[in-house]
């Protein structure tokens, strides 16, 4: 399939009315749309809109030379080839521009591997009818070649896919390993998940000192990142930038990303992020989708929602879409601003009320053993106090899990080890 065809001038087809998202998709990637044609129908044609409408933006296309149309759906690849044919130019639904945005977007391995293996799973069924279209004596424009070609091209899919899932599992799994570290060592995980352009880069960016590419066009970030907690704060944080979400994506897709979304499932907390610069229905449209996404992920995790941007707005309108926010996804939520640093306080001090329980342990350690066994909680454990009378009183902070090791230390080298309270 020809992917990233560097064309501009292009229309957009709809049979919806809204096609708004759609447009600021196209804008992200450069496409210059000259008109928008839309043919409101409960249905798609084989055609996708009926043939009136196709001969007016056959007309429209060839009169003003543009060689890209861009579809407000998901097409089927029958009309997909129906389409194309009867068009002469290159047609590309709304998951293939998505597509082709994140592939212009990918800049680590990761990344590029799970676009690789999206346009591969997207291409499936087109190559599927292909298929069945060249059997039956058709030549559709692309791909030319006969049946053996197709035949080919469709193993090959296949090979690739399993090669490139492989790959994929060994790069999550060494991601597993590194989270389990960090968790052992008594780090909390948070992430940052939220609609696309919601401005999670830039509050990890503001969390922990990072500088992330930051962007107003949706899908600026393709793969995640884990930054720790700027502030020296017990017991530390790391935070997780993660990519944005986008309403009606196929779940195949969903699927290729899914390491990336992983970060959010395992998290400790997340952080959901709303444009608050939104119109408010988009808003609530974004939130609902978002929320939803996030318990699919994870039906218990803890979620703090946030409103972003609120800088941009008055007090009054803060007001009403703070509680317009809180009414609908009958959750708390806080207003926010990387740019003021509204509320960030606030936001921290929550995050440290969601925490799971971590216990506190106190140890005394006789001067002679101190060297080492000191610099092994200092790496595992959050010593948040070091005294001095016959022995070597430390206090400490960390998880459940770490507990159970350290009081297994300390017995089998005869320290004593008590826990206290806050
Ligand atoms: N006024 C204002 N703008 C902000 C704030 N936070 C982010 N932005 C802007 O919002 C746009 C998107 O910010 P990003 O941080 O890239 O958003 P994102 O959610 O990471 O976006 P994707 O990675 O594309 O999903 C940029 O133009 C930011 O400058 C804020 O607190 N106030
Ligand atoms: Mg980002």
């Amino acid at each position: 399939m020809a992917w990233g065809i560097n064309i501009v001038d292009s229309v957009i087809v709809s049979i919806k009315k809204d096609v708004a998202e759609l447009e600021e998709l196209t804008k992200s990637i450069g496409y210059d749309v000259k008109k928008v044609f839309i043919q409101i129908r409960e249905k798609p044609t084989p055609f996708y809109v009926g043939r009136g409408k196709m001969e007016e933006i056959k007309n429209f296309i060839e009169e003003n030379n543009i060689k890209l149309v861009l579809v407000n759906d998901a097409l089927r690849p029958s009309q997909w080839f129906n389409m194309e044919k009867y068009l002469g130019v290159t047609v590309y639904d709304r998951v293939r521009i998505i597509l082709e945005i994140f592939a212009d977007r990918a800049k680590r391995r990761e990344g590029k591997l799970q676009v690789k293996l999206a346009k591969l799973t997207y291409e499936k069924p087109f190559v599927r009818e292909l298929f069945h279209r060249v059997k039956k004596g058709e030549k559709p424009g692309f791909l030319a070649g006969g049946e053996y070609v197709v035949a080919d091209y469709y193993e090959m899919i296949k090979r690739q896919t399993k090669k490139i899932r492989e790959e994929l599992k060994k790069i999550a799994l060494e991601r597993d390993i590194r989270r389990m570290e960090r968790k052992e060592s008594g780090f909390y995980l948070v992430s940052i998940a939220g609609y696309a352009n919601a401005g999670k880069s830039s509050l990890l960016n503001y969390l922990t000192g990072e500088k992330r590419v930051v962007e107003d066009r949706v899908f600026s970030t393709l793969s995640t990142k884990t930054s720790r907690f700027r502030e020296n704060r017990h017991p530390p944080l790391l935070f997780t930038d993660t990519v944005g979400f986008i309403k009606d994506l196929p779940h195949w897709m969903i699927d290729a990303f899914h390491s990336t979304l992983e970060e959010i499932a395992l998290a400790d907390v997340v952080i959901l992020l709303i444009d608050s610069s939104d119109s408010t229905k988009d808003m609530k449209e974004k939130a609902m989708s978002s929320l939803k996404e996030i318990y699919r992920l994870k039906e218990t995790v803890k979620i703090i929602v946030a409103l972003s941007k609120s800088d941009l707005l008055s007090e009054k309108e803060i007001a009403a879409k703070t509680e317009e926010t809180r009414r609908i996804l009958n959750h708390p939520c806080i207003p926010i601003s990387t740019l003021t640093e509204r509320n960030m306080d606030v936001l921290i001090n929550q995050v440290y009320e969601c925490l799971p329980q971590f216990s506190r342990l106190r140890i005394e350690i006789p001067q002679d053993n101190a060297d080492g066994m000191l610099e092994w909680l200092s790496r595992k454990t959050s010593v948040t106090r070091i005294s001095q009378n016959n022995a070597l009183i430390v206090e400490l902070e960390c998880s459940e899990r770490m507990k159970e090791r350290v009081v297994g230390k300390c017995k089998k080298s005869g320290f004593a080890v008590r826990e206290y309270g806050a």
